[in-house]
């Protein structure tokens, strides 16, 4: 008997028991059913949630590449794995090959080995979404080389950020991208970044629009030549199941990004099994999800879980405007996709311009429908539902992290039976729990707390890079012995789990994590503002926008307001990009404060989102009497 692919809801109950009751048969039995290892591990889990340590499979040996590509091409030589569909619809889609992608992959590997790339190393990856992105990211994995993507939409500020914590020797990138009917400068960024980063020795160019670029003597070249020369052959490195396989950042809510560490063994196993149940993936489907791998979401499932399912998974370059609001429908019909994985802030971009543009396109060959990001809004799903899933697809809220490295709390389809705005039952071998805020668990059902895990799960990040004590402090220290997720959520009559957003300061924009506290570094910046708090509001598109209250140093001063606003969002898309400019800017004489100083952004977070009956207490305040005056001039 095999639990690998789960069918119906009594056995989603039996395994989920197994899973729970004992975790290592359990896992142990997936590992050794599905994956091809070089040497079997000497103990499936060793744990200790108060360091944190976790370790699984320890001492085993093997390559994921070998699991994503090598051991398909007996059986799907001939099969698409990546399928690229260019941001322009009359550019021709390219279907690649498993064989195709395994040449492609071991020349990158080699180019990057010639170039002096050893295994631990840390190479940053700024790449548009073309298959160089997909292929630069598993050859590094090829050679053991830990991968380190860097969405490319991030500011040069952000990219060097990256490039310097994780100390990284080399930068793939490319020439330009497109985006719609846009082009980005994106070597030009990375120029600009690399002035900031002596640690680089070497930037390898994709050619990608063809523009006109600075080469660097002695540290840029252009890929192509290279990967003309190399050898299509290059053996995987052997890497131990704890063998970091790449870092990625997120922002906290305070300070700097945090390097999450994702480690071999483990993190292969669970995107694998999740990608198999929770899309329910059958030989031949074509699947798309719509992320950019610069996201976690893009690492587990473009590339990672559909690859080592040996699937065909879509790569999409453009966005889901260009050349109109219909081209994610027009997409499904082009290639018949079979399960279609996106953001709520997509679905509400796309519900705001009607039904015309989905009605016009066949959109029968679906058969699983994914959000991921954000809560999704009664509303939104109502709407994907009734017009992309025509009510017979069914729609899985995956609920996930960055730091979980796969989902974590999702229906399985045709299995779970969904409730809207509901992430439903945790993943097979997911122990989740709600936690009151004097740290007990709140047991039983139709209760609200913060989400919380009990017990470690094959892809959760190990580390924060360079920062073990950041990791312990932010994950480990809220609650004994838990995993705190810094999500709120509810569990209704049935156990279902329902997210109700970030207990922290990190604002979700159109599905983007923004911490508040690198936002308001930047608008303090400016010679004017004394001090600011930034908070999100609801908005009908980007699920979240921002809404800053800034102080300026001089009130009495007679200045240009609307000049300020335009310089401050200036100065915020420079540090940090586009995605984190405030949508409103009030200027205020004051922000609430704790007795101890912090900002009390409860109060903040009400008054922009208008509810201003329901500020509760604000007798504790510091200065209490500034609350008034801020909703007077609220704008
Ligand atoms: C996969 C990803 C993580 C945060 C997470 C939540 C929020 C993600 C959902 C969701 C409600 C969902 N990783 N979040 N998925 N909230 N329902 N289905 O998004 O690191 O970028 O963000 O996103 O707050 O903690 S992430």
């Amino acid at each position: 008997m095999s639990n690998y692919h789960i069918k119906h809801l009594e056995e989603y109950y039996q395994v989920y028991r197994k899973s729970v009751r004992e975790p290592e048969n359990f896992w142990e039995e997936v590992a050794e059913e599905h994956f091809l290892w070089r040497k079997k591990w000497d103990a499936v889990l060793e744990w200790d949630f108060s360091k944190p340590e976790v370790t699984w499979f320890k001492n085993a040996k093997l390559n994921i590449t070998e699991n994503c590509i090598d051991r398909h091409l007996a059986t799907r030589a001939h099969k698409t794995a990546i399928l690229f569909e260019p941001n322009n619809p009359d550019e021709e889609a390219q279907h690649i090959t498993y064989k195709e992608l395994s040449e492609r992959v071991n020349q990158f590997a080699n180019v990057l080995k010639e170039q002096g790339v050893k295994k631990g190393d840390r190479v940053c990856i700024y790449v548009p979404m073309i298959p160089e992105l997909a292929i630069s990211v598993l050859a590094c994995a090829r050679i053991g080389a830990i991968h380190s993507v860097v969405f490319a939409g991030f500011s040069s500020t952000a990219l060097a950020t990256r490039i310097n914590d994780a100390d990284c020797k080399m930068v793939i990138t490319a020439d330009g991208s497109y985006r719609g009917a846009k082009t980005i400068d994106l070597k030009g960024i990375v120029d600009e970044a690399l002035n900031k980063c002596p640690c680089i020795e070497t930037v390898l160019v994709a050619k990608r629009i063809n523009s006109k670029i600075n080469m660097k003597q002695g540290r840029d070249q252009w890929l192509q030549p290279l990967l003309d020369k190399a050898s299509t052959i290059c053996d995987a490195t052997t890497m131990d199941a704890e063998d970091p396989l790449f870092i990625l950042y997120t922002s906290g809510s305070t300070g700097m990004p945090k390097g999450m560490v994702h480690t071999t063994a483990g993190y292969m196993i669970y995107t694998a099994y999740t990608f198999k149940n929770a899309f329910q993936y059958k030989e031949n489907d074509v699947y798309w999800c719509t992320a950019d791998i610069g996201w976690i979401t893009g690492h587990s499932y473009i590339v990672y879980g559909p690859l080592l399912n040996g699937a065909t998974t879509v790569l999409f370059e453009g966005v889901p405007s260009y050349p109109d609001f219909g081209r994610f429908w027009q997409i499904v019909e082009k290639h018949n996709i079979n399960q279609f994985y996106t953001a709520p802030t997509a679905i509400r971009a796309l519900a705001k311009h009607g039904t015309e543009l989905v009605d016009k396109y066949d959109l029968s060959s679906l058969k699983v429908l994914g959000s991921v990001g954000e809560p999704i809004n009664e509303e939104a799903w109502h709407w994907y539902n009734d017009n992309v899933g025509k009510k017979k697809s069914p729609i899985i809220d995956t609920w996930w992290q960055t730091e979980t490295g796969g989902m974590m709390i999702t229906p399985i389809p045709y299995v779970t039976p969904t409730k809207p705005t509901y992430a439903t039952l945790p993943f097979i071998g997911i122990q989740p729990c709600l936690m009151d805020e004097n740290g007990q668990e709140l047991k039983g059902n139709q209760v609200e707390g913060r989400l919380c895990i009990k017990y470690p799960w094959p892809s959760m990040a190990r580390t924060i890079w360079g920062n073990h004590q950041r990791y312990k402090e932010t994950y480990f220290s809220a609650f004994q012995n838990k995993y705190f997720t810094g999500d709120g959520a509810l569990r209704d009559e049935v156990g279902y789990y329902r997210i109700t957003g970030r207990v922290d300061d990190v604002i979700i924009v159109s599905g983007h994590n923004l911490g508040t506290a690198p936002i308001e570094d930047a608008i303090n910046e400016h010679p004017a503002v004394a001090e600011s708090a930034i908070v999100g509001f609801p908005h009908d598109i980007k699920g979240s926008a921002l809404y800053g209250y800034v102080i300026l140093k001089d009130a009495g001063e007679s200045r240009n307001h609307d000049n300020l606003r335009k310089e401050i969002n200036q100065a915020i898309s420079e540090k940090i990009g586009p995605i984190a400019k405030l949508d409103k800017i009030q200027f205020s004489n004051g922000l609430p404060k704790t007795r101890s100083g912090k900002i009390m952004r409860r109060i903040l977070r009400k008054i922009a989102a208008n509810e201003m009956d329901n500020l509760g207490d604000v007798s504790t305040l510091l200065n209490p009497e500034i609350v008034q005056s801020i909703i007077d001039n609220k704008l």
